[in-house]
């Protein structure tokens, strides 16, 4: 009936402690997310290349019905399971391989890539939206990477009118996992209806799509987001996206893998919200 005052402790010890342990012990693992690709993320290895080595595949305009073909980057390797897919639209008179350097960097982190070419280099923004989500379906549906592609992760992408597109884009199909604007320009400046998670990413020195006029209007009116971000790249023009500067590259890679590979190793490069001098500015909807 009476034990001593050791014993009754040992046993409240135990009864208390050893679910401690047992519910605290585990670390995250990759097969806690089925989506993780690639090792734990450093800052330095945000900040450059991926671990996947990269291919290419090209889409002829004469192949593609409803945008205009273009080339697809995507990990070679397919022993790491299927990846998130992202389309990635032109400027105003651009076509896709201005956008190489940055579709391979996304690539290397563990994407299938799609930069697009579009019906005609004069369409506008709100084409430009259709037309990334018809090439998302081609990514998904019809394209010789279909198989690599996971069609319940995608997002949208693009630069300039392009990024005006990528918020058209999200605006019309929820379901998108995240969106990510390159020096977005659109004449709408009213994104409240976009529920999908969006990037904005603009260039201190934008005199095409000035920031006070496109970027940062956008970034104000996506309050029905369910996360936003605004990165501003000190130092660059508007063709950040075709020079590929490493800290878009950061920003989009953490912004793809937090929503479209719910992958919180990178919840730590956007919230709290990165500092650099290599950003001019950065708002967000911090904590993520
Ligand atoms: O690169 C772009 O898509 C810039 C948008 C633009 O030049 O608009 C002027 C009509
Ligand atoms: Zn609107």
């Amino acid at each position: 009936m009476f034990r001593p005052l050791v014993l009754r402790l040992v046993t409240l010890f135990a009864a208390v402690a050893l679910p401690l342990v047992g519910a605290t012990a585990p670390t995250a693992t990759a097969a806690d997310n089925p989506y993780e690709r690639g090792p734990a993320p450093t800052a330095s290895s945000v900040l450059g290349n991926g671990s996947f080595a990269v291919s290419t595949t090209s889409v002829s305009r004469l192949s593609a019905s409803g945008f205009g073909g273009g080339t697809i980057y995507y990990p070679t390797s397919t022993s790491a399971g299927t990846f998130g897919g992202v389309v990635l639209a032109p400027g105003f008179t651009a076509t896709s391989g201005s956008y190489a350097g940055l579709a391979r960097r996304v690539a290397s982190h563990g994407f299938v890539v799609f930069a697009i070419d579009t019906s005609s280099t004069l369409d506008q923004p709100a084409s430009r939206g259709r037309q990334i989500l018809t090439a998302l379906d081609y990514l998904t549906e019809r394209s010789s990477v279909r198989s690599r592609v996971d069609a319940t992760r995608l997002a949208a992408s693009g630069h300039s009118m392009g990024g005006g597109g990528t918020l058209e884009a999200a605006n019309s199909r929820p379901t998108l996992k995240a969106a990510v604007a390159l020096q977005p320009w659109n004449t709408d400046k009213t994104w409240q209806g976009i529920r999908v998670p969006t990037m904005i990413i603009g260039a201190q020195n934008d005199s095409i799509a000035a920031n006070s006029s496109h970027s940062i209007p956008f970034y104000n009116s996506l309050t029905g987001a369910p996360e936003r971000a605004y990165g501003e790249l000190r130092g660059e023009s508007h063709l950040a996206a075709n020079t590929n500067p490493d800290w878009q590259g950061r920003l989009m890679v953490t912004w793809l893998k937090r929503y479209v590979d719910s992958d919180t190793r990178y919840s730590q490069f956007l919230c709290p919200a990165p500092t650099s001098t290599a950003l001019s500015d950065y708002r967000n909807s911090c904590p993520d």
